[in-house]
């Protein structure tokens, strides 16, 4: 798919979260300069935007030091706006680097269902392929035999090799096997799916945390990336769950799905003033090459409403 139709479909999912966004930005500027109660009711929208009350207030501060009592344009205002947002964005928006002397670098992705984690692997596999690596996959999930054959499907669809066990296989020793295999072919990275949901949350941490020390008898250095994958239509429940799997493991980075949906992109700025951590990438649809890096600058433009590029 051509990149302008990735910004068009990002500007799409976007703009239905933020058509409040926007045409609030309107009335509020249709009346009056920016004034206080201008301001506060700029606030609340960015609120309602899912940006959350730091990133809100940290907006409008910046606002009101800048361009308080004076008379601005629709705009403008989006104009400033974007570049606020943009600011928040800038210092998450960090592509998954692979380290080049792991072979491989493990990477663990974990999330709770639904959200996107296999079809990330599988989109991910791709990008690696793409460009010349050698992914390994492990089907980690063997708790839905469904989950096992969803992964088998991706490999082959991107010509990644899939290490699989049977049902209710260990995915300790899955993981295990996988990374002495990964080793061997020096592949150059080895990427983990795992179960969204087990019996309960102390049964989900406990498979995780066996996962790493499983993984750590053969490399002490891994996991060298663990991956949260959050689907943004899930709103404010994206911040619960960071703090739920930051507990359970030591998250290192972000994937944002769901963006081309109903999405709610306003999350992601307040992920970012929350936890800051790096989102590396997002995903805007359910084909193979439907992962795109995120950018800072971008996604706050398309956020509030302005015109994206088309791309480089
Ligand atoms: N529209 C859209 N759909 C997506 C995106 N990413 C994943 N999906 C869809 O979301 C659904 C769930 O994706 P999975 O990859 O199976 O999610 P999972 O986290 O592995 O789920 P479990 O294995 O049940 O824990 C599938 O129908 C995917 O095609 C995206 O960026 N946009
Ligand atoms: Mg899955």
């Amino acid at each position: 798919m051509a990149l302008g139709g990735f910004f068009s479909r990002l500007k799409d999912g976007l703009a239905r979260s933020t058509q409040k966004l926007s045409d609030g930005i309107t009335s509020v500027v249709r009346r009056r300069r920016l004034d206080d109660d201008a301001l506060e009711e700029l606030e609340e929208l960015l609120i309602s935007a899912d940006l959350g009350t730091e990133a809100a207030g940290r907006v409008i501060a910046a606002f009101r030091r800048s361009r308080f009592g004076k008379e601005v344009t629709d705009d403008e205002i989006r104009q400033a706006l974007a570049e606020e947002i943009a600011a928040i964005l800038a210092p998450v928006a960090k592509p998954l680097e692979l380290d080049p002397a792991k072979k491989p670098h493990v990477v663990l992705v974990v999330g709770v269902n639904g959200t996107g984690k296999t079809t990330t692997i599988g989109k991910l596999a791709l990008q690696y392929r793409q460009e010349g690596k050698r992914p390994v996959l492990v089907a980690g999930d063997t708790f839905r035999a469904a989950a096992v054959e969803q992964l088998q499907i991706w490999g082959e669809r991107v010509g990644a090799p899939v290490v699989a066990g049977g049902a209710g296989a260990d995915p300790a020793g899955l993981a295990f096997d996988a990374l002495t295999r990964a080793q061997a072919e020096a592949a150059d990275v080895l990427l983990i799916d795992t179960a969204g949901r087990l019996h309960n949350k102390g049964a989900l941490m406990e498979e995780l945390r066996k996962v790493i020390r499983v993984l750590r008898k053969q490399d002490a250095s891994a996991p060298h990336s663990v991956l949260l994958v959050l689907d943004a239509t899930t709103g404010q429940n994206a911040l619960q769950q960071v703090r739920v799997f930051k507990e359970m493991v030591d998250v290192t980075g972000l994937v944002v799905t769901k963006l081309d949906g109903s999405a709610r992109g306003g999350i992601v700025v307040a992920l970012a003033e929350t936890f800051r951590l790096p989102v590396h990438a997002v995903g805007v649809g359910e084909q193979a090459t439907d992962l795109r890096p995120f950018d800072a600058g971008e996604f706050a433009r398309g956020l509030v409403g302005l015109e994206v590029a088309a791309g480089p």
